[in-house]
């Protein structure tokens, strides 16, 4: 009956991938539990059309390989306009985000410093990412909302100083702005937080070009979605310090496309459970479905009741006997799961017999008496050897001394 049962249920779990029983065989040991799983279901549930959004750089910088004191022409970047004078629109050490250098730039009254790096690329959505810091505010701004410094996308070509399409930027009056053209084809600002001068700010852009909305994060969150902007027609990242005087810093430059593509749920596998008495332990793996994701926690429905999040292996004891359902979940980050079912069968069962001697087939019992018969047989040798050896030693001992001559009378 136990075989009979052991043959259908594995023809059942190699035609729903679920469970290798082939363990199961060996279950049968004596008396106690065994471990009876007639059924399986497994149960994938996706989420219908889930996207995830994949990056792909089209230049980074960080800054660090050029010399301290030069212009970072070797990397591709322009110098527009001069500021304060070139010299101080280099790589600096001063000051850095990562890891020992970054781009400073300077600008003057009547003047600014603007450097830009030029891309192409067709990709309907794009973005930039900047770490920026301020040295200070301005000590006589223009106009409380002047700008001091900025990073964004624009198009020198576009307009007599270049048109800044969507740019970060600090302002005179202390605020982290958002700048860009808005669908009615005006500058404006969008106050996105207050900044303090020394401190490093990570801005970040996303632009749907046939959208023609941007969404934008500082320090990760998110501070604006979905703007409306004019049409843009961009042919460049820019990087300025504007007539404000402040120096400003550049670092961890990038520029990315962005696309969607479909999430792929996670996969899950479960072992052979493993039963004890009333105790089960179950273990498995659970595998993201796409490079970037991340497995987020594994949950547990044992079937009476009670449920709990936990990695493998997981145990559960239950308080009958019986028959119970167990339902695990594995969840990726991304909120897609998969989750499998399994039955299991758990009896009280008589308290096993514990060995207190090695079963005769057990291979430790074998070692054993192979090292005592090999010792035995050394023994026996060498007693065997001394015999011998006494042996032989008494048929050579030289003969007993004749007997003296009898006395001559
Ligand atoms: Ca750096």
């Amino acid at each position: 009956m136990e075989n009979f049962i052991n043959f259908m249920m594995q023809e059942i779990f190699s035609e729903g991938g679920l469970i290798r029983l082939k363990s199961l065989r060996k279950s049968s040991a004596a008396g106690v539990i065994f471990l009876l799983l007639i059924l399986m279901s497994s149960t994938f549930i996706p989420i219908a059309n889930a996207q995830r959004m994949v990056e792909t750089v089209i230049f980074s910088d960080d800054f660090e390989g050029y010399e301290v004191g030069t212009f970072p022409s070797s990397g591709g970047w322009t110098l527009v306009w001069d500021g304060a004078g070139s010299r101080y629109q280099v790589v600096t050490s001063s000051h850095y985000h990562s890891p020992s250098k970054s781009f400073q730039l300077l600008g003057a009254y009547g003047w600014s410093s603007v450097a830009e790096k030029r891309f192409s690329t067709a990709a309907r959505m794009i973005g930039f990412e900047a770490y920026m810091m301020a040295e200070s505010y301005p000590q006589n701004p223009v106009s409380t909302h002047a700008g001091v410094g900025s990073v964004g996308f624009w198009n020198r070509d576009e307009a007599t100083w270049g048109k800044y399409y969507v740019t970060v930027a600090f302002r005179a009056d202390g605020y982290l702005v958002v700048h860009f053209i808005n669908d009615a084809g005006a500058e404006e600002d969008i106050e996105l937080q207050p900044y303090t001068p020394g401190m490093w700010y990570k801005v970040r852009v996303v632009l749907d070009r046939s959208a023609n909305t941007f969404s934008v994060w500082i320090n990760d969150e998110l501070k604006a979605s979905n703007v409306k902007i004019t049409e843009t027609n961009i042919n460049g990242l820019e990087v300025s310090s504007a007539w404000a005087g402040v120096t400003c810093y550049f670092d961890d430059v990038k520029v990315f496309t962005v696309e969607e593509k479909a999430a792929t749920p996670p996969t899950l596998t479960l072992y052979d459970p493993q039963v004890n008495g009333l105790t089960v332990t179950i273990n498995g793996v659970a595998t993201p479905g796409y490079s970037g994701a991340s497995i987020s926690r594994i949950h547990w429905e044992w079937g009476d009741g009670s449920s709990e999040d936990s990695p493998f292996p997981a145990s559960h004891m239950y308080s009958n006997a019986g028959t119970y359902t167990v339902t695990v979940t594995a969840y990726q980050s991304d909120g897609l799961s998969v989750t499998k079912a399994l039955q299991i069968k758990v009896e009280i069962s008589p308290s096993p017999a514990i060995p207190t001697t090695p079963s005769a087939s057990s291979p430790t019992f074998l070692i054993i008496f192979i090292v005592i018969l090999i010792i035995f047989i050394i023994i026996a040798c060498v007693v065997v050897l001394v015999l011998i050896g006494i042996y032989l030693r008494r048929r050579r001992a030289p003969p007993p001394p004749p007997p003296p001559p009898p006395p001559t009378e």
